[in-house]
């Protein structure tokens, strides 16, 4: 298997959710590692889109293997929103109280609290790109619950918890999560590649 593999995130708990999930078996390099302090832009209008900016982005640059993340929460009753706009819902980029003060906004009065988060991996393998899909079903909380995690993780319940993301360690959520889904197939596929 490969020993190393950038991670082009600049979110530092998607670091730490990433590096404790794949442990000793790939080294994670991450942008700060490798000097890259870009503003790299998300203008996809999909997870998938925008995860491939990203990797791309740093293939082009460094010529690395490398791989992103983009991700966020998907609310039913919402249409789907914040979506890609997850990291910037309330207008104000990484604000996650403001981003979920919204959603609880929108949502109050409706019945309907089904949500799921999604994390999109563009993996750049020797050149060539590969996509990883994890998704995790839930329901958004009336109001927040714990202080662990980030962004949505205090007010999202994953189907068959009673407790949210936000009261959940890190190895907990990691077991289960979106992210964590979609890393078990990036290293999947790795053990199978190299
Ligand atoms: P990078 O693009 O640098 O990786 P980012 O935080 O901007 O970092 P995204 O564009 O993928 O990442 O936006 C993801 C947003 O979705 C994030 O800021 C959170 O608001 C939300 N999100 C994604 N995964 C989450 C998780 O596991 N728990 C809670 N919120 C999450």
């Amino acid at each position: 298997m490969t020993r190393q593999l950038v991670f082009a995130t600049n979110n530092r708990h998607k670091l730490e959710e990433v590096v404790s999930k794949i442990g000793e078996q790939i080294k994670i390099l991450s942008l700060d590692d490798i000097g890259c302090y870009d503003d790299i832009e998300e203008i996809g209008k999909t997870f998938r889109e925008n995860a491939s900016i990203k990797s791309h982005y740093i293939h082009n640059k460094y010529n690395l293997n490398c791989f992103s993340d983009d991700s966020g929460l998907s609310v039913d009753a919402l249409n789907g929103e914040p979506g890609v706009f997850s990291a910037r819902y309330s207008g104000e980029y990484g604000n996650h109280q403001a981003n979920i003060n919204k959603v609880l906004a929108k949502l109050k009065g409706t019945a309907n609290r089904k949500a799921r988060f999604v994390t999109d991996i563009s993996l750049i393998w020797n050149s060539k790109e590969y996509f990883f899909e994890g998704i995790i079903e839930g329901t958004i909380r009336k109001e927040r619950s714990g202080t662990e995690g980030f962004g949505y993780d205090p007010i999202f319940q994953p189907d068959g918890y009673d407790i949210t993301f936000g009261e959940m360690s890190l190895e907990e959520k990691n077991r289960i999560s979106h992210r964590a889904n979609a890393i078990e197939q990036l290293i999947a596929f790795l053990e199978e590649v190299s």
